[in-house]
């Protein structure tokens, strides 16, 4: 079946303590409404996409907790709780472990002493690639690859060109056999035998779309992008992600998403 393929979803509200989310260049703070009217209509393009959402309630004490994809990863056959490399971040596992102790049968650990963010993990039908970052060191993406190994994924750590917040800042995959990438992470030659689609210059900052069962979602600004992918025959769901953004963020950031075989 496609890695493209969910059906739920777990996502957070974004804290008003967001103000305080990190970010690599500070471009200001996003205003809270704002961003939270972003994260809603996420939240309904996954719902019209096919996916049951279920929203999880803010959690001050962690002003980047909205992003979702760090501190876990989730598969069909259960989860990985992980160990985010960034100190303000680590405490998030332990506030969604409960969660998806409720939701998995089986909920796998990092134990340590290395770090791996959800945002360096991209998942493709035969591997899963670990992209080595300033979140994700090297003994981090060892011990992912062994538990990733427990669930019968080959894991692989990748070293992405420097820059960028996270190997998915940088790339995504809009089809089992296609990446969206920047140039310098197609010139890279990361992955094995998929194609790679190279957003135009300028319009790096896309390149964190996210494939949902048939839609392509893409932060908007980048029309040259959406006409390339519109021209390759995807269809292309555009979202206002301007206070998402200003957090060094983007669309995959926010939800967790598996297939639930036992659902429709
Ligand atoms: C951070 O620096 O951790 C947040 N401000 C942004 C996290 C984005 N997450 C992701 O790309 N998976």
């Amino acid at each position: 079946m496609s890695v493209c393929r969910f059906n739920r979803a777990l996502v957070r509200t974004p804290a008003a303590s967001a103000v305080d989310g990190l970010r690599a260049v500070d471009r200001g703070a996003p205003d809270v409404a704002e961003l939270r009217a972003e994260h809603a209509a996420y939240r309904e393009a996954l719902a019209t996409a096919g996916v049951a959402v279920e929203l999880l309630p803010a959690l001050e004490a962690f002003p980047d907790s909205v992003f979702v994809e760090d501190p876990a990863l989730v598969f069909a056959p259960g989860a990985i709780l992980l160990r985010p490399g960034a100190p303000t971040r680590i405490g998030e596992t332990a506030e969604i472990a409960p969660d998806l102790r409720l939701r998995f049968p089986v909920v796998l650990a990092m134990t340590g002493p290395g770090y791996a963010d959800g945002g360096d993990v991209l998942v493709t039908p035969d591997t899963v690639y670990v992209g080595l970052s300033a979140r994700t060191d090297r003994t981090g993406a060892a011990e992912l690859c062994d538990l990733l190994a427990e669930f019968g994924y080959r894991g692989i750590a990748v070293e992405p060109p420097a820059g960028v917040l996270h190997l998915k800042t940088a790339c995504s995959l809009v089809a089992d056999d296609c990446v969206l990438a920047t140039r310098a992470v197609a010139d890279a030659r990361l992955f094995d035998g998929l194609d790679v689609l190279v957003v135009p210059d300028g319009e790096e900052a896309v390149a964190n779309a996210l494939r949902v069962n048939e839609t392509v979602m893409i932060a908007d600004g980048f029309p040259r992008t959406r006409a390339l992918l519109e021209e390759r025959g995807y269809s292309v769901t555009v979202l206002k992600l301007d206070e998402v953004m200003k957090l060094d963020a983007g669309l995959s950031c926010m939800s967790l998403r598996w297939h639930d075989p036992a659902r429709p």
